[in-house]
């Protein structure tokens, strides 16, 4: 079907007079679909079963969330037809963009880390290795997020409801899983059997979407588990209905709120429905002896969302399979990897004992056993209260998830250097030194594929022009426009591509938002979920001076900027609420004074997302990667930037301490405190914010002014920033930085006076950028953790 423009024309046309006759780009769309399924459906059947057929080993990586963007481009990218697509539907009088954008994203992710998986997924088919995805098919997604009067509103999103055309529904794989009951021993002949009565059964359907491969790669399966009512009957005394509702809700949506127990439990379904699903099918469908079980499958976990495979593993191996507890155990820690992606207190996952011995209650009592046994080993140590609190699984009536994650896997990883170090320095240090072989660094990367060639194949045309087209294959090649970071002629082009990027962006945001930016701003862009340790409020705040500053002086008129913002915030945190509403005002003043106007414009870009992300990162000059030194696990946007050409403005955290090592750091603009220092302070609790409010007029002005409610509409919309900066202690050391920030913002102004410098470091950014594409990554977990080996093509 994709093999010639005229072929391609003659079987689009047929389709489209068979649909239903018109030819609105709606139908085009529904078309193009279907004509691409099919054409990935034959080879993926194919590839399926050759993979089951050859027993080569195969990864599963298991993720609450895959944050995937739209499909259908990154299809025909990858299938190596997008460009005879274009050119064939551009004679037929369309326009491949404006279709592709018809389709409904899957918001099945929240940030960094679900955007990783779906990055992982597409690396591991290009590069031809035998990974699948497993997560859930939550009908809702993320939320929408709409703006009413500067403040987050979220509405629901059914991504569904279009009807997706790149999924099957396996119903021939369909499996029930059991909630709740009791667990009950009996003693035969051959040993004890252990049974589930009184069970609750939720059915689990898969839904199959194929991954495709760039050229010379493979197709990996993404199974999306989809939660229906069971047939099974229901113990005595429930509601069928009751039951009916709860288990809808099981793939309702990501991330219900966990305020209250029926969240709570509702996560923990999530969790144990897709560790249970995945791991059962995983070995139904297997043609190796279960004792082979390490030498043909590796799980990875992203992060402890399911880290109940560890627990479920040694229930179906001792349950189903009639193990013995340590052959059990052998196999289970040799099949499973972790991947840490936080040290946050409030994301390291914590369940109550109570909840999960109710929900689970069978999976509780293996989980109780690990700890005894771990327990027992470590005990005849000599271990302080602090090394025994670490090593405890089981604490305070809490099942503390990164600890069995830990215990349960072969191998465990941070996702930067910094972080990793972190991990083993402070974090997990005693779980470190008890396992030193197990703890390793995985830094990050984002595919070049769906960033670089499809998001900007303007750029990326330029650099095959001049450096040949193996970059594609092997994006470390990028160096080699280390030579044209002199070249005119290359500067150039590259400033001419830039500008008609920021032109795109600027025709999406007039479309989207209703707002004109000057493309002769200097771009600067903050994209990333709203989080305390993020600072988008360190950037608002800037502004807010800068405003204050030319109102007040009539010799300051700065180069234009545009500050972009996008993001999200958990619905339930209000300080991120408020920094929300805070930008919006903040925008509504700035954007509405004829002076300042022609100086500063923000923008905050509602319901931020992969799409829009795809138009923002290439129009960047500058990348906002400021979080608070030690909070930031790697961060990915910014690998995303700097190959675009965007120069990093950022701290030394996360993976921003390996851009600079990369690039040098004359190539980026650096401020702020180190981890170390933050840590120092962190420790001595010696920092206090009212030590710069006390000296700092201007900072002190801003704060009176957010406590008057002056830039939110009211004291009680920033009262929540207002008090972390004050009374809280300002945790994210806002204030601390916030001097260094704004004369690092000054060192930008400075160095934007001179075009070709300028144009030269970003070419040295990009030049740099091919370590951080996944493809290194997903190498590096092939050859050190998952042992994968390339499937053969024919
Ligand atoms: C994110 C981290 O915050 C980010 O630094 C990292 O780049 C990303 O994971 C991928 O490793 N964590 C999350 C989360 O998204 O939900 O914990």
């Amino acid at each position: 079907m994709f093999y010639s423009k005229e072929q391609f024309k003659e079987e689009f046309n047929r389709r489209l007079t068979v649909e239903n006759g018109d030819k609105t780009e709606g139908t085009a769309y529904n078309v193009l679909g279907k004509m691409v399924c099919e054409q990935v459906l034959q080879e993926w059947d194919k590839q399926q079963t050759a993979n089951r057929d050859s027993g080569d080993k195969q990864l599963y990586y298991l993720s609450i969330e895959f944050l995937l963007g739209r499909l259908l481009g990154q299809n025909l990218h990858n299938l190596g037809a997008y460009n005879l697509v274009e050119e064939a539907l551009g004679e037929l009088g369309y326009k491949l963009s404006e279709i592709e954008e018809l389709e409904q994203e899957p918001g099945l992710g929240n940030g960094g880390l679900g955007r990783l998986a779906a990055c992982f997924l597409d690396s591991l088919a290009s590069l031809g290795l035998p990974g699948h995805g497993c997560g859930i098919r939550y009908r809702g997604g993320l939320f929408t997020q709409h703006f009413i009067k500067g403040f987050q509103v979220e509405l629901p999103t059914d991504w569904i409801k279009e009807g997706q055309s790149l999924e099957v529904r396996r119903e021939d794989l369909a499996l029930d899983i059991p909630f709740y009951g009791e667990a009950s021993m009996t003693v035969e002949e051959q040993g004890v059997r252990t049974e589930l009565k009184n069970a609750v059964w939720v059915k689990a359907v898969p839904y199959d979407m194929p991954i495709v491969g760039a050229e010379g790669g493979t197709i990996n399966t993404l199974r999306l588990w989809e939660a229906e009512p069971s047939d099974r009957p229901l113990p005595y005394g429930l509601g069928y209905l009751v039951n009916e509702l709860e288990t809808a809700k099981i793939s309702d949506r990501l991330y219900p709120d966990d305020a209250l127990d029926s969240g709570k439990l509702l996560r923990l379904k999530q969790q144990y429905f897709l560790c249970s699903a995945s791991i059962r099918t995983i070995l139904s469908t297997r043609n190796f002896a279960i004792e082979e079980l390490p030498e043909k499958v590796a799980i990875q976990i992203n992060d402890t969302h399911p880290a109940l495979s560890v627990p479920e593993l040694m229930r179906i191996l001792m349950d189903d399979y009639e193990l013995d507890w340590d052959t059990a155990w052998s196999l289970t820690t040799r099949t499973i990897s972790y991947t840490n992606h936080t040290i946050l207190e409030e994301a390291m996952e914590k369940w109550e004992s109570r909840l999960l011995r109710q929900l689970l209650p069978r999976v509780y009592e293996i989980i109780e056993e690990i700890d005894r046994r771990f327990r027992a080993e470590w005990e005849s140590k000599e271990l302080d209260e602090q090394a025994i609190h670490k090593l405890s699984i089981i604490d305070g009536g809490v099942v503390k998830m990164a600890v069995l994650a830990v215990v349960g896997s072969y191998k465990v990883n941070g996702v930067a250097k910094l972080h990793t170090e972190i991990l083993k320095k402070r974090e997990m240090k005693e779980l470190n030194e008890y396992f030193p072989h197990k703890f390793h660094n995985k830094t990050n990367g984002i595919t070049h594929r769906r960033w670089l060639l499809a998001a900007n194949p303007e750029l990326s045309s330029l650099i095959t022009e001049n450096i040949g087209p193996d970059w594609i294959q092997r994006p470390e090649q990028l160096s080699e426009l280390g030579y044209l970071a002199n070249s005119r002629p290359f500067l150039e082009s590259f400033q001419a591509i830039k500008r008609l990027k920021k032109e795109h962006l600027i025709h999406h945001l007039e479309r989207e938002h209703n707002t004109i930016v000057d493309p002769d701003s200097i771009f600067d862009i903050h994209i990333k979920r709203i989080h305390g340790y993020k600072r988008q409020l360190m950037n608002i705040l800037h502004v807010q001076q800068l405003y204050k500053r030319i109102k007040s002086d009539p010799n300051y008129r700065p180069y234009p900027r545009t500050f972009l913002f996008g993001g999200k915030s958990a619905p339930s945190y209000h300080f991120a609420k408020q920094v929300i509403k805070l930008i919006n005002t903040v925008a509504e003043r700035v954007n509405n004074d004829p002076v300042a106007r022609r100086h500063l414009h923000v923008v905050f870009v509602e319901d931020y997302n992969v799409s829009h992300a795809e138009f923002l990162i290439p129009a960047a000059d500058i990348s906002e990667q400021i979080s608070t030194a030690s909070k930031e696990a790697s961060g990915t946007g910014n690998m995303k930037f700097m190959m675009n050409g965007a120069l990093t403005l950022g701290t030394y955290d996360g993976a921003n301490v390996e851009i600079f090592d990369a690039v040098g750091e004359q190539n980026a603009f650096v401020f702020g405190m180190s981890s170390e220092e933050v840590m120092r302070f962190e420790h001595d609790k010696s920092y206090n914010p009212k030590d710069i409010i006390d000296q700092d007029p201007s900072i002190r002005e801003a704060i009176e002014e957010l406590a008057r409610g002056e830039w939110s509409d009211g004291p009680h919309n920033s009262d929540f920033i207002v008090r972390q900066l004050t009374e809280h202690g300002d945790p994210f050391f806002v204030l601390k930085d916030l001097a260094d920030y704004a004369k690092t913002h000054d060192r930008v102004l400075d160095a934007y006076e001179h075009p070709v410098e300028w144009a030269s470091m970003c070419v040295r950014n990009i030049a740099a950028s091919g370590i951080f594409s996944s493809d290194r990554t997903i190498q590096q977990y092939s050859e050190e953790v998952w042992g994968l080996s390339k499937v053969p093509t024919n």
